[in-house]
């Protein structure tokens, strides 16, 4: 047993790809995400015993302490939390995007993230967890126009504050910072895309390092075609 490992926007793509590399390295799983009805039916391919599945909007912190309580009351204890819900907003840049995009992506992406940790931190520290945060390779490099990229950067401030804030107490911070991968984040499949389990494996390899060894950031993008 590895131990419990908690992942937000578990319903789909790179979270629900975690869930399966997880589940095969031996995790129990707390699996959140809006649409009960994917995370169920994710529940019963990995075996509904050491799986928990919570309906869960980021953005609500009645629902975030509410998923805390269920997963400690089902395993008594919390090692890992990877906050990976996130969205896309509508193309336009900043003056010609749909600004109503904009609020769910904010509020999805920072604030969400913002209190998923507070709600899992108390919990975590008893373990000396892990915490890990989908971030992006948008959330590295400039993109015009892009405000999905400024909340990628904003993951990435959070993710390095977050470090510095529990130096000293043992737990370790990982950033995943994917390029484009192929999963229902887009509307039509992306061409030179990575899998979702590409990622997944990252998230893995983060998680399965002893103790004393804190991976902090894994930026992982699709090789360039060849010419
Ligand atoms: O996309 P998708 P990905 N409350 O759409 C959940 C980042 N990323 O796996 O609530 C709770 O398959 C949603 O569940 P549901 C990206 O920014 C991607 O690609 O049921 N959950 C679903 O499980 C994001 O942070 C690429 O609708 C909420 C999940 O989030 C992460 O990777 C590149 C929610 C989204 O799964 C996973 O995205 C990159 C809410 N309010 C970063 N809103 C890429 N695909 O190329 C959404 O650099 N979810």
């Amino acid at each position: 047993q590895h131990g419990v490992l908690l992942i937000t926007g578990a319903s789909s793509g790179i979270g629900a790809a975690t869930a399966r590399a997880a589940a095969r390295e031996g995790y129990q799983l707390v699996l959140a995400a809006r649409s009960v009805d994917k995370l169920e039916a994710l529940a019963q391919e990995l075996g509904p015993e050491n799986v928990l599945t919570c309906a869960l909007d980021v953005t609500d912190m009645d629902q975030q302490q509410a998923m805390i309580d269920q997963t400690l009351e089902t395993f008594g204890r919390l090692d890992a939390v990877f906050a990976n819900a996130g969205r896309g907003g509508s193309p336009g840049g900043f003056s010609g995007a749909d600004h109503t995009s904009w609020r769910d992506m904010i509020m999805t992406n920072i604030y969400g993230v913002g209190l998923t940790l507070q709600a899992s931190l108390p919990a975590l520290k008893r373990c000396k967890g892990h915490v890990l945060l989908t971030g992006s390779a948008a959330g590295r490099t400039t993109i015009p126009g892009s405000m999905y990229s400024a909340t990628k950067w904003a993951v990435t401030g959070i993710g390095n504050n977050l470090r510095e804030e529990l130096r000293g107490s043992g737990m370790r911070v990982t950033l995943i910072e994917p390029g484009m991968v192929d999963t229902p984040f887009f509307d039509e499949p992306p061409e030179h895309a990575l899998e979702d389990r590409d990622i997944a494996n990252a998230v893995v390899y983060a998680l399965s390092q002893p103790p004393h060894v804190d991976i902090n950031e894994i930026l992982i993008r699709p090789t360039p075609p060849s010419e």
